[in-house]
Formats: C-alpha cells, structure tokens, sequence
C-alpha cells in the first residue's frame, strides 16, 4: 500500500545522504549497528498485520542512551525525520515509516539496570522485551504488572509509548500507575531522566505522563523503571460458555462480588471469534456441548490454591445453577490453564489469518459494548460483502472479543485482502457509531497512522490543541515519528 491518497511526504525534511550515514557510523562505531540492505530492511518497514509498508532506507540500532541523544541532536540540526521501534508489534501503523524516516530500533538497548527485591522496583532498558523481563521478575518472585499476547516481541518501552493496556489491567492497573520513571531523549537530543523516582514524589509537573502513550510521537524512551507485585503463587483459570451479551455482564458483576481480590483477568469472547480460532488452531473447542454464541475466560490470582479453587468453584456452581453459564471448565493443571488462555490470546493471530484484518480497539459502556460488532455485521452485509466460505466475498466475519473488565472492545474484522471497499464501508461509520455512545476509538492501541484522521471522534477541539500545543513546544522541527496523529 502506498498513502499518496492520505498523506504526501513532507520536503521539509531532509533526505539522506552518504553524509549523514558517515555521520552515523561514526556514532554508533561498529557497522552491524545500521541496517541498510534491501531484504533486512523488510521486517523493520512492514508492520505486524502486513499492512502498514515504509520506504525507510536506513535502521539504527543503538547500545547506548547517549548515542541516542547523539543521533537525535544531529537528526534535529539536519531535519531528518525519525521513527522510534520497539519489538513492532504495534497494530495501529505507529512504529513504521511512512516515507522515508529513519527507523530507531531499541532493541539493542535490552539489559535489566536493577531489581530492588523489597520494593519491588524493576530498572531496565527500553528494549527489553517484555517475555524477558517477565522471566527475570519470575526468577526473583515478582511479576510484571502487564501481560500481553505480544509479550515474546514487544519491548517494555514500546509497550510504555503506546500505555498497552493488555490481560490483567483489571488487576494491576495502568502503566499511568505502576511505571515510576522513564528514561528518554527529546527530540532535540537532551536526555530526560526521572528513572530514580520512588513509589510517591509529589515535586512538580510528572513529564513522564506525558510520555506514556505518546506514541514516539515526544521523545525516545530509554529506560524504564516500574513497580512490579509479588507473583501470585496460585492461579487458577476457568473457561464459561453462556448464551447472551447480557448474561455475559451479569456473570461479569458476580466474578467482582464473589472472587473480588483474587480476580486477575475477565475476558470475552464471542463464537465466531472461537470458530475461526478453532480452525487457526486446528484444535477442538476446550467448551465440547455445543457452539454458544458467548464465552468468558475468567483468571484468579492468589496466594493459597485450596482457597482460590474454593471460591472459583463456588462461583462457577452459582452461576450454572442461577442459569448465567450454560457449560463451563476450570483447568487443572498448568498446560490446562495455557491451552484455556491460548483460546482467548491466539484470536489476533487467528485474525489476520485469512489474508488480513481490520482492527477496532474501543472502549464503550458496558451495556452498549457488543451491539458495536452487530452494528459493523449488519453494514457490512448491508455492502453484500461478508462470507465466512466463499473466496468470492471480500469480508470473513466480524468478530468481537476484549478486556471486559476494563470496557475494552476488540472488533475484529477479517478479510481475506485489503481493500477500499471494505475500508470505506466501515469508515468513518464505526468511529460515528462510538462517538455516539460517548465511547474511545481507542482503548490501548493507540491512534498511530490508522486513526490519525480520527481523533476529533474522542478528543475536543481543545484537548487537541493542548496536543499540538506540546508536540511543537518539545518537537518544533517536527521530527519524531511524523504523519502519524499529531
Ligand atoms: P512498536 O510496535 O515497535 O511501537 C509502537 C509505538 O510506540 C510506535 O508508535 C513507536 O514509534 C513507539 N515506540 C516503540 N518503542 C518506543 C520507544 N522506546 N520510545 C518511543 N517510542 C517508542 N496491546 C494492548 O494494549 N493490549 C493487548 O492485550 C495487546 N495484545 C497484543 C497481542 C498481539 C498478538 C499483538 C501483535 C499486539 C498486541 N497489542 C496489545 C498491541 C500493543 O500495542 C503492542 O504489542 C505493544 O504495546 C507495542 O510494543 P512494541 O515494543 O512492539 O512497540
Ligand atoms: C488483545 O487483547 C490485543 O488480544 C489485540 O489487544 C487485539 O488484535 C486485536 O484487535
Ligand atoms: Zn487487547
């Protein structure tokens, strides 16, 4: 795809030259550090979905902060425009170019810094990925504070630049509250520092909050510090069938009540999105008495197995005897419990599968949160455009799946080719459609270059300004991470 019908490149910035790659070996020392060549080049211009395709003809992977600031002082002098990169798993367009940006890879910026084991307090890189700290954090027995299906490749600052939101926010909260300091080089090359900040420091404007979900757009992070919670020592997770949306946010309001402290994880699921997960996986359904339209993936963390299964069970024997869960299993070991979550975190993969995806990430109220997905089905068949068999139909199907806990959508919609078509049946439809309902058009992906047009569907005019307000104060060049939602 090229995006000649959104967006023109900007002559404002410069385009390389023998010079600047002079400029930038000098920099980095040793020639493994640049990427220059045609094939490696790929993977950095082309985006998890396969969708988003730049033209970048050069990646920069730095060791160190300083070299960092180096590279982004002389690309402010020299306006040469760059995109920062983490494990570029981002599903938005954020961490490609869309011209010729030089790309800012992170990843190898991936040590630990530090673990204070008493405070829990971790200290690392920006480009480590988020599986590595994860096992680090396990070998010392914390946990990090988010887990995402994207955790074996995305990095810990990519996932602070985007705020991911991810399985257990319901439980450990936003990166807005666990991260305690950021790292990070402004586009002018300075160096910010607040990664020493402890749990409570009330001194001034938090800059870091502004980072958090800028989307590279504000500065390149660096590092990282974050407050980790114990790890639970007994997890349980249970796997519900049930027949209706409603049911669904009934069986949402007794997990609260009846698992209260323990509940780590409330997900949804509709059928569709377990079928084409089943013929991703070539798996039986965990759920064998049926098809059901609903399922719900409920996850408790706690610190005493007899306890936790207790309460999990009990729940689970009311719930099916009040007529909330049709069918419903509780893993019993270890790979019982992966292979549940496997059903709920290959769903992106299953996804593209056919050929591609379009991908709406929402936050709506509760009550309103699936008709999204009836609303985008209807329209669709409305344009004759949906077959879930047929290779002469454009669409798969449209499915619907989240974070329920948190009032977090995924609409899924599964094609089998980009295409026009598709794109202009369900835009700006779907954004009128959740703007309607006082909804987000994004809940954790962020705007990046998909929504980049969107924005006034979710922001005012006047946070909006604010915004750019900002980005000119800290960016005047306009060098970070361009074209994209500012
Ligand atoms: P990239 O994709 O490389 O970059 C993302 C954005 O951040 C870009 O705009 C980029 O410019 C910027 N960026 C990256 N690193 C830096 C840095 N060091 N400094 C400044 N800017 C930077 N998201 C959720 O919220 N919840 C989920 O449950 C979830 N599950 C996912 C499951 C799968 C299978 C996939 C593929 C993605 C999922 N995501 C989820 C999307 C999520 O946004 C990314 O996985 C993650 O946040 C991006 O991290 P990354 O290191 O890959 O960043
Ligand atoms: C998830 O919750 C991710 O699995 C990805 O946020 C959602 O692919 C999607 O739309
Ligand atoms: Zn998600």
């Amino acid at each position: 795809d090229t995006y000649s019908d959104k967006v023109q490149r900007d002559s404002k910035y410069k385009k390389l030259d023998e010079k600047d790659l002079l400029f930038f070996r000098d920099i980095l020392k040793d020639g493994n550090y640049m990427i220059s060549n045609e094939q490696d080049l790929e993977f950095y211009n082309e985006d998890w979905m396969r969708k988003y395709k730049g033209q970048s003809q050069l990646v920069l992977k730095p060791k160190t902060t300083e070299q960092v600031s180096e590279i982004m002082k002389y690309c402010n002098a020299q306006k040469l425009a760059v995109v920062p990169q983490g494990g570029n798993t981002g599903l938005v367009g954020g961490s490609i170019p869309v011209f010729d940006e030089i790309i800012l890879s992170l990843s190898n910026m991936n040590k630990i810094r530090s673990f204070d084991s008493v405070s829990g307090i971790l200290k690392c890189d920006a480009g480590v990925i988020l599986e590595n700290a994860d096992n680090f954090l396990a070998e010392n027995g914390y946990i990090f504070p988010l887990d995402l299906g994207a955790k074996g490749s995305c990095h810990v600052g990519g996932v602070c630049a985007t705020n991911a939101g991810g399985l257990r926010l319901l439980r450990y909260g936003s990166l807005h509250g666990t991260v305690l300091g950021l790292e990070a080089v402004l586009p002018d090359g300075t160096i910010y520092s607040s990664i020493d900040a402890l749990r409570k420091d009330n001194t001034g404007y938090d800059f870091k909050q502004l980072l958090i979900g800028s989307e590279g757009t504000l500065g390149v992070i660096t590092g990282v510090s974050i407050l980790c919670p114990s790890r639970p020592t007994s997890t349980n997770v249970a796997f519900l069938a049930v027949s209706s949306y409603e049911t669904v946010q009934k069986v949402f309001v007794g997990a609260r009540k009846e698992l209260s402290e323990i509940l780590s994880a409330f997900e949804f699921m509709d059928g569709k999105s377990q079928l084409l997960t089943g013929r991703y996986l070539k798996a039986d359904h965990p759920i064998e008495s049926g098809d059901y339209p609903f399922y719900v993936l409920i996850e408790t963390s706690g610190s005493n197995r007899d306890h936790d299964m207790e309460k999990l069970e009990t729940f689970l024997a009311n719930a099916m005897e009040e007529g909330l869960v049709d069918d419903g299993i509780i893993a019993q070991d270890e790979a019982q419990s992966q292979s549940l979550w496997s059903w709920r975190e290959s769903i992106p993969e299953a996804s593209a599968h056919d050929g591609g995806v379009y991908k709406y990430d929402v936050s709506i109220p509760l009550k309103d949160l699936y008709g999204l997905v009836e609303a985008a089905e209807t329209k669709l068949n409305e344009a004759n455009l949906v077959d879930i068999d047929s290779n002469d139909k454009p669409v798969v199907g449209a499915i619907g799946y989240g974070h329920l806990g948190d009032g977090n959508l995924h609409l899924n919609v599964c094609v089998r080719e980009y295409n026009k078509n598709i794109e202009k049946t369900l835009e700006p439809f779907v954004y009128e459609w959740i703007q309607e309902k006082q909804g987000s058009i994004s809940a954790e992906h962020g705007l990046g270059f998909q929504k980049k047009n969107y924005i006034g569907y979710s922001k005012s005019d006047v946070e909006i300004k604010l915004i750019k307000d900002i980005k000119n104060h800290y960016d005047p060049n306009g060098i970070l991470n361009p074209y994209k939602y500012v």
